[in-house]
Formats: C-alpha cells, sequence, structure tokens
C-alpha cells in the first residue's frame, strides 16, 4: 500500500510541528512504521524531528524578504505561490518521489492558515499531492486557546471551513490537553458539539448564530470523533493513529 500522507494544519503555534515530531517518534518505537517527515514551513526555526524533506532547502522566509522586498506576511503569501509554482519539483524529492517507500508521510505547514491553506495556490499543491497518494487533513485545535463557547465554535468552524476548502477527509485533533483551560468545553467538542449551543449564555450575536453554526459543524463532520492528545507528553497518540486509520476507512482506500 502506498503511503498516506497527513498534512498538520492549524492556527499558528496550535502544535503542529510538535505534533509531528511526538507521532513520528511514537509510529516508529510502537508500529514499527516507515514514517516520513516534511517540512512545508520556510519560516521554521528550530524542529523537533529531522524531516526528509525541507522547503527550506528551497527557499526560506527570511529569503523571500530580501528577494522580493516584502515583510514577514507579504513573504508567506509569496512562498505559498512558490510552492504552487514548483509543486513538481518539490514532488519529485523523497518521500514524494516513491510513495511505496512508506507507510506514513506526516507535512508539518505554515501557522500563517491565511497565507497557506487559504489561498488558491494550496489548492494546487494539495491536488498534486493527491494524486500520488492517499492525503488526509490532520486540523490542530489548541486546547489552551479555549477558554470559551465562542472560542471553541470558532476554532470548530475553521474546521468545517478547511473541509469545504480543501474537499480533503479532514480529522479534528485537540493538543495541548495538559494545559486544556477549560476541559469541560473540550469534552463536548469531542463528544458531543451539540452541547456547545446549550452552552452560550446570555444575550446577543453569540447566542443567536451558535446554535446555528453549531448545527452546520456537527451536520457535516462526518463519522469521525475528535482527539485530544499531547505532543508534549505523547500522551494519546494511539487515539490519534486510529482516527487517522479511521479516515482511510472513510476515504474508501484502505487496503
Ligand atoms: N503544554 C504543551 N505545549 C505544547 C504542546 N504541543 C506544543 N506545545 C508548545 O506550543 C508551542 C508551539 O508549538 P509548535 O509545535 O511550534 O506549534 P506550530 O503549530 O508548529 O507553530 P507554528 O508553526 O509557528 O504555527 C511550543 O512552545 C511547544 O512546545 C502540548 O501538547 N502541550
Ligand atoms: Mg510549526
Amino acid at each position: 500500500m502506498p503511503a498516506v500522507f497527513v498534512v498538520f494544519v492549524g492556527p499558528a503555534g496550535s502544535g503542529k510541528s510538535s505534533l509531528v515530531a511526538s507521532y513520528t517518534k511514537w509510529l516508529r518505537e510502537n508500529l514499527l512504521l516507515r514514517v516520513a517527515p516534511v517540512n512545508l514551513d520556510p519560516g521554521a526555526d528550530v524542529l523537533k524531528y529531522k524531516p526528509l524533506f525541507d522547503i527550506r532547502s528551497f527557499f526560506t522566509i527570511r529569503d523571500i524578504m530580501d528577494k522580493y522586498g516584502l515583510g514577514p506576511n507579504g513573504a508567506f503569501i509569496k512562498a505559498s505561490e512558490l510552492i504552487a509554482e514548483r509543486v513538481n519539483e518539490i514532488l519529485s524529492n523523497e518521500p514524494f518521489s516513491d510513495p511505496s517507500r512508506w507507510d506514513l508521510v506526516l507535512i508539518d505547514t505554515p501557522g500563517q492558515m491565511e497565507a497557506f491553506l487559504f489561498r488558491p495556490s494550496s489548492s494546487i499543491f494539495l491536488k498534486a499531492l493527491r494524486k500520488l497518494s492517499n492525503t488526509v487533513i490532520a486540523y490542530i485545535i489548541d486546547a489552551s486557546a479555549v477558554a470559551r463557547v465562542t472560542d471553541a465554535v470558532f476554532l470548530w468552524f475553521l474546521y468545517v471551513l478547511i473541509q469545504v476548502k480543501t474537499g480533503l477527509i479532514s480529522v479534528p485533533v485537540v493538543n495541548k490537553k495538559d494545559i486544556a483551560v477549560n476541559p469541560q468545553l473540550l469534552k463536548y467538542l469531542v463528544e458531543d458539539p451539540l452541547k456547545l449551543a446549550e452552552s452560550v449564555s446570555g444575550e446577543g450575536l453569540a447566542s443567536e448564530i451558535i446554535p446555528s453554526l453549531v448545527e452546520i459543524a456537527v451536520r457535516t463532520r462526518g463519522p469521525l470523533r475528535a482527539v485530544m492528545v499531547s505532543a508534549l507528553s505523547g500522551e494519546n497518540m494511539s487515539d490519534l493513529h486510529a482516527l487517522i486509520h479511521e479516515a482511510f476507512c472513510a476515504c474508501g482506500d484502505l487496503t
């Protein structure tokens, strides 16, 4: 079976790079799988994993800022255009050039989602990736960023939009379980998202709109439930793996 590509996306600092590192380690040590971590973030500094392919060998955010006279945000947008322009060149490298050599390819992406994932150029990259092998999106929610119902709904709805935008099977992963600020809300989010709507209190726009947003989120989420993990402690990596496995089944491609 060719490799499964898992693309880690999520807001800045949610723990994408940390998860790629700890999930890679867990898969190698516990399941003895052939795992290829990939860094697609040209702004990454120090990584806790050794990427088999690193976009920084093509360009870094600093290179782009200097070459095109851009600020950091403009440089991330330019980087995502360059990734699309050079997609064939990128995908001619290991591990993409021979996906059958790998069980899982874990792809770390930039935290600036609006500069990468929500730009048209990311579709070009994801479409090319998907042609090579099964591709799943892992959407990371930062447990320490969920204090109120509106935080949970906002991050959950972003997940809906990502599915709409990419058209790919996506799995929701709540990271930083160890420093969750509102475990009860996260429990709802993972186990029973409709309860989020019931938790809205008071008047105003939030109480009017949140029940509808939650209803759409629940209707469109498919059969996959979120999992709660900690990249820092490595807790629940087996749940993450089970979810990604389940996602293949949803693709109909698990053979
Ligand atoms: N407590 C705790 N901290 C974590 C966990 N995962 C990541 N962190 C910390 O969160 C910060 C951001 O983690 P990264 O892995 O760099 O997050 P990222 O999503 O790759 O960040 P960007 O690439 O900048 O968007 C770091 O200080 C990590 O050590 C976790 O499970 N628990
Ligand atoms: Mg990162």
